[in-house]
């Protein structure tokens, strides 16, 4: 892997369809040299003659004539293919820490896609995905924690995930880790020292500092685990179901919530046959909606492959909204919902206050005793849907925006090295505490010191990075 950092790569890293400028990325130790022989500057002067980071305008020309993608062909005079800015980013002051050329012309596929094929057959290769954010960690520009959060700020669905992914891509969670890191290899310095010297009777570490410093590293790694949970739907995003009899309004409250007519709403029991699922921010969480077929009894195999699909999705959930029409009595579908095990974890919305109150509180809690909070609301008048929005995020999130200013876990890989980490700690303290051998307190502090390593890449197999940056888009 590392030998195909003597690449020049390109790509062409605006989404591809048609936009009003498109933008091709080269990068690479001949970066120059391959773009020279595709831009012209209008100037007259080389591509290497220019200033860095500074834009200039140039003619794009190839000889795109049934070039194939790569390898050699029959060059022919070189055509225009259109006008551009162009800026040269010299490394290691670029983004991959190589040099790098960007041309910005009109964002049309024809143009990139010819653009593309002339810089192949100047010498260049086509990019893997997320090729450009490993060679920025490989040249040492990101930490691997830093580059993960690339992706994480080009997908934040919200405001709030946005920032606190910008905080990891700042590089605010390494900086974390890394002091931790730290401590634990001085401890672990000590610790050998002391091994090395263990017939001289000279005292490296005293074993009451060495205990307050893991209880201390334990205290900060259960912190950042404890983070984990809500930085996933930060990050990732949660799914709430809205479930529910028939015609209770299901589909209104989803219309609602997204302020659009998006599923269809009728006055028909059974209208809504498939799921349905819209991205939405319900108090800065990116929250996945999906609107499910009403659930009854039914013969119709349509119906009843809908309902199926309504189960899966209350299953996958992380909040499930059970919809009731409070303008009715408890009908039998809604009690076989409400006497289900799970509906004691969902949040219960009484739909049509609007219209005159049949449905008793009563009835409601001998249906489904020990429920949680029950919301009121009208999903036609959108009367309130803040109070649903507030209790969906209490649900999702217990602990309160303000408590996450410090330090966010946002990542699964994190989270178990985090995991392994904290083990490693929790043993070497144990062991001290047994007053075992100091290798046996070096190996699990060797451990912990591993794991966390991993988190910012200081420690990184090559399946470790495939993995991560498999999951790029071509051109990042
Ligand atoms: N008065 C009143 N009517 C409502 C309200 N919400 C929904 N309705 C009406 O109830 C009927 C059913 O609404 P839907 O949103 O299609 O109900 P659903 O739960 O999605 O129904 P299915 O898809 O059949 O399971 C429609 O006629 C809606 O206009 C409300 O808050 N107040
Ligand atoms: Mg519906």
């Amino acid at each position: 892997m590392l030998g195909a950092l003597d690449d020049t790569i390109c790509a062409i890293a605006t989404p591809p369809g048609e936009g009003g400028i498109g933008i091709l990325r080269i990068s690479g130790l001949h970066a120059l040299d391959v773009a020279s022989q595709v831009v012209r500057l209008r100037s007259g002067k080389a591509l290497n003659g220019i200033p860095t980071h500074r834009l200039t305008l140039a003619d794009l020309c190839a000889d795109i004539t049934n070039a194939p993608p790569t390898g050699t062909h029959d060059a022919g005079p070189p055509r225009f293919i259109d006008e551009a800015l162009v800026v040269v980013m010299k490394g290691p002051h670029s983004f991959t820490g190589e040099d790098v050329v960007e041309v910005q012309c009109h964002g049309g596929p024809v143009i990139l896609d010819q653009l593309c094929r002339g810089l192949l057959s100047a010498g260049a290769r086509l990019a893997a995905p997320g090729e450009f954010t490993k060679r920025a960690f490989l040249n040492g520009r990101l930490d691997l924690a830093q580059a993960e959060a690339v992706l994480d700020t080009i997908r934040a669905k919200t405001a709030r995930s946005l920032t606190v992914a910008q905080s990891q891509r700042r590089g605010e969670l390494s900086r974390h880790v890394e002091e931790i890191r730290s401590e634990l290899v001085v401890a672990l310095a000590h610790i050998e020292a002391a091994l090395d010297f263990a017939e001289e009777d000279i005292s490296f570490v005293r074993q009451d500092e060495l205990m307050r410093l893991l209880d201390a590293t334990l205290h900060k790694l259960r912190r950042l685990l404890q983070s984990g949970r809500d930085g996933r739907i930060w990050r990732e995003g949660a799914v709430v179901a809205i479930l529910g009899r028939p015609n209770v309004g299901k589909s209104s409250l989803m219309n609602a919530l997204l302020h659009s007519d998006r599923a269809i709403v009728t006055a028909i029991p059974g209208t809504t046959r498939d799921l349905l699922e819209e991205v939405v921010s319900i108090e800065g969480i990116p929250v996945r909606l999906v609107d499910t077929a009403g659930i009854r009894k039914t013969d119709d195999p349509v119906e009843v492959e809908g309902i199926r699909r309504s189960r899966v999705a209350w299953a996958d959930a992380d909040l499930a909204l059970i919809l009731l029409d409070g303008s009715q009595l408890l009908s039998e579908s809604d009690r076989a919902l409400l006497a289900e095990p799970e509906a004691t974890r969902a949040l219960l919305v009484i739909n049509k206050c609007d219209l005159p109150r049949q449905l008793s509180s009563d009835d409601l809690d001998r249906a489904c005793p020990g429920h949680g909070e029950v919301l009121e609301i009208s999903a036609t008048l959108a009367t309130g849907l803040n109070q649903l929005q507030e209790a969906i995020r209490r649900r999702l999130m217990p602990g309160a925006l303000e408590s996450h200013e410090g330090v966010l876990v946002t990542n699964l890989r994190h989270t178990v090295a985090l995991e392994h980490a904290l083990q490693g700690v929790d043993q070497a303290r144990q062991s001290v505490d047994a007053g075992r051998a100091g290798e046996f307190v070096a190996m699990d502090l060797r451990i912990a010191a591993d794991a966390l390593g991993e988190i910012t890449g200081v420690i990184a197999t090559d399946e470790i990075l495939e993995r991560i940056f498999a999951e790029f888009c071509i051109g990042k």
